[in-house]
């Protein structure tokens, strides 16, 4: 049996999560990823033996004995790298997603992050759009954060303004930003919620708490949310000044033409 703390996706989890919190977005306990991982690759470092069982509170038979790395509940990003074992775990799904059988992790007596609903129901969601989708991650960054206390929560307009920040915002997200209003967090409410959006957008902003994003691996599902959180942040640098330029939609149609891709149907004139 190989050591799980050489596999590559335990590495690549630590060093987002230490990343993540570099960035400032994932103060004390902020932020969680979930990532899905292949049984074949876990059997070369794991026994696959249950340490415990956990109840996940929700149903998700689409996700019957589909394995995760998931960041552990009250434990901050910041101690990732020191303790991989105590503030991440490895678990199972089974009985419909009812239940989790931990196989790593969580070792002083933890459990998954307390948005693991919103997680593992956003993976559903992907799943069913995207078959290579492997990472749902959460965090609080403070420009995009800060954008929805004054700005139109409006999906559309929300996106346009995003896109007309940087130019490579139309390339890295087409499909734009959802919106969703604040709700309670924690809850199977705002899983459901935040899966609904999750079938027509990577990105999926909490207003007044934070954003998730979804992608086939951690290093992209990051550069999505930097992106997004790159171009609030110049959206507050210059929200109270004068607008001069910008960049027009017929500019937006030659991004789409250079980059092969395809912004949201109805959002450019
Ligand atoms: O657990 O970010 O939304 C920390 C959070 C909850
Ligand atoms: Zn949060």
């Amino acid at each position: 049996m190989k050591d799980i703390l050489s596999a590559p996706f335990l590495i690549e989890m630590v060093r987002t999560t230490t990343n993540m919190y570099a960035h400032g977005w994932d103060e004390r306990n902020g932020g969680n990823i979930s990532l899905l991982l292949d049984e074949a690759e876990v059997s070369e470092y794991l026994a696959m033996q249950p340490l415990r069982t956990l109840e996940t509170g929700f149903t998700a038979p689409e996700l019957d004995g589909k394995i995760f790395l998931v960041t552990g509940t009250g434990k901050y990003f910041k101690n990732v790298q020191y303790a991989p074992e105590v503030n991440l775990g490895i678990v199972r799904l089974i009985e419909n997603g009812t239940k989790a059988e931990l196989l790593w992790g969580y070792s002083d007596g933890g459990k998954f992050t307390s948005e693991f609903p919103a997680h593992m129901m956003s993976h559903v969601a992907r799943l069913g759009v995207d078959p290579e989708n492997r990472v749902v991650m959460h965090c609080h960054p403070a420009n995009l954060l800060a954008m929805t206390y004054v700005h139109d929560l409006d999906e559309k307009a929300f996106t346009r303004t995003l896109w007309q920040m940087c130019t490579e915002c139309l390339v890295v997200f087409p499909d734009g930003v959802n919106v969703l209003p604040w709700m309670l967090c924690g809850t199977n409410e705002i899983g459901e919620a935040t899966a609904k959006k999750m079938e027509t957008a990577r990105l999926v902003v909490w207003s007044q708490h934070g954003i998730y994003g979804a992608g086939k691996d951690l290093d992209e599902t990051f550069g999505l949310i930097e992106t997004a959180e790159k171009a609030a942040e110049i959206y507050l640098k210059i929200a109270h000044l004068p607008l001069v330029n910008t960049i027009t939609d017929e500019q937006m149609h030659l991004l789409e033409q250079r980059f092969g891709v395809k912004g949201r149907e109805g959002y450019l004139a």
